[in-house]
């Protein structure tokens, strides 16, 4: 098979993918040789994307722009062959194209090579010992990368059930090793092409998963997000029998404040409102959505109802502390609070997120009842206030 690939070689003196004459004199190692990780399709990466790029993730009415962003990265090419010759003429070929290049001598090591870099593009040969090219096609498409790798494959053996073979075990192209260097890199362009789309889509899905779990008003979790994040947590502290509370906050007479001032006010006093409770939670456990309309909902893991109830009381003694500015003067307001929680002991609290919920609901509907701006827990008979 190598021996063909020579003597083919050796007869063509074009500038095709084997390279003219002479030029597989300088041959490199086989070894994998690049150890950066930087996945730059990851979900998690969004972050890492630019700043102009990441404005463009962020605003509402983009979604066409998203699709046209260009890869934040030079894609890295992992090119796999036992022929270190062949290896030394791609990798030549591969860098003059603008891209960045590791190497691999088969199947195994490319697949080690991909654990631990972020190659998103894989030029394969198709006969390698150890593990060949269709196998290799196989193993990626099997597992689960931060990224789509596209796979061409490169070989001679350019038959059309050869071709049907390695498209069936997932690669996205075939090349043979006789097509002219030109088109080669063209078809690596077609590769880039398709990454860039695919990590535009990862980046629009990423823009509507974050919008999907804020309120756009206060910036603060939305109620779909704090049904779920809460469901888990709970299910967390039951199994591991720990302590978890939840305040559930609603703002004293806030229609007042928006027939008094107008709903821009209003609108305004929610916004503060919500910094003020984020301000006061300490632990980074802690967090906090807004419920709907001027209620809140303020999470704290591993905390006993007592501590809750120091917190909601700080929470509430600051926000009645608070003088909101606004155009039309400073705006004060109070809040009451309910708290309910699960106790760490086993068994002795079966409690559900509704029955968390309801019951936070009822000593928030306490406070309300005994006077507003106060707060109520499940143990005291009495409720606190300022
Ligand atoms: P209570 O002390 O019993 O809670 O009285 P309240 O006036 O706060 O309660 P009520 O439920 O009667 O009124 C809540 C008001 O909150 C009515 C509604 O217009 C207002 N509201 C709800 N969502 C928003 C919002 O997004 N912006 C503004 N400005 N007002 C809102
Ligand atoms: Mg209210
Ligand atoms: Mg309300």
């Amino acid at each position: 098979m190598e021996a063909l690939l020579r003597e083919r070689m050796a007869q063509d003196s074009a500038a095709d993918l084997r390279g003219p004459e002479g030029s597989l004199d300088s041959i490199e190692g086989n070894a994998a040789t690049e150890t950066r990780w930087d996945a730059p399709f990851a979900l998690d990466h969004v972050e890492a994307i630019p700043e102009e790029r990441r404005a463009l993730a962020c605003d509402d009415d983009d979604t066409a722009e998203i699709l046209k962003l260009e890869l934040p990265v030079t894609p890295l090419v992992l090119i796999v062959d036992d022929d270190n010759l062949v290896l030394a003429r791609l990798r030549e070929l591969v860098i003059a194209a603008g891209f960045r290049v590791r190497t691999a001598a088969n199947g195994i090591e490319a697949l080690d090579a991909l654990q631990h870099s972020s190659a998103s593009i894989v030029v394969t040969d198709l006969s390698m010992p150890a593990m060949d090219g269709l196998d290799l096609c196989r193993r990626i498409r099997e597992q689960t990368w931060p990224g789509y790798i596209y796979i061409v494959l490169l070989t001679v053996r350019d038959e059309e059930k050869d071709i049907l073979a390695g498209l069936e075990a997932g690669a996205d192209d075939y090349v043979s090793k006789r097509t002219p260097a030109a088109q080669f890199t063209a078809r690596l362009r077609i590769a880039k092409r398709i990454l860039a789309l695919e990590y535009s889509l990862q980046i629009a899905l990423e823009r509507k998963r974050k919008l999907a779990m804020i309120d756009s008003l206060t910036g603060m979790y939305n109620r779909r997000y704090f049904l779920r994040r809460f469901s888990r947590e709970m299910k967390h502290s039951q199994r591991f029998e720990g302590d978890v509370s939840v305040l559930m906050l609603d703002v004293d007479r806030f229609k007042r404040i928006n027939d008094t001032y107008g709903h821009g006010v209003g609108d305004m006093v929610l916004r503060t409102l919500a910094r003020q409770i984020a301000k006061c939670l300490q632990r980074a456990t802690d967090w906090c959505a807004r419920l709907g309309g001027e209620e809140f909902a303020i999470v704290l893991p591993g905390t006993k109802i007592a501590d809750a109830h120091i917190c909601a009381e700080k929470i509430r003694r600051a926000i009645e502390n608070t003088s909101i500015d606004t155009p039309v003067g400073a705006v004060r307001i109070t809040v009451s609070i309910g708290v309910s929680g699960l106790r760490s002991a086993a068994g002795r609290n079966p409690a559900t997120v509704h029955s968390l919920l309801e019951q936070a609901d009822s000593n928030l509907y306490a406070s309300k009842a005994a006077g507003r701006n106060r707060v109520t827990s499940p143990k005291s008979t009495q409720a606190s206030t300022a």
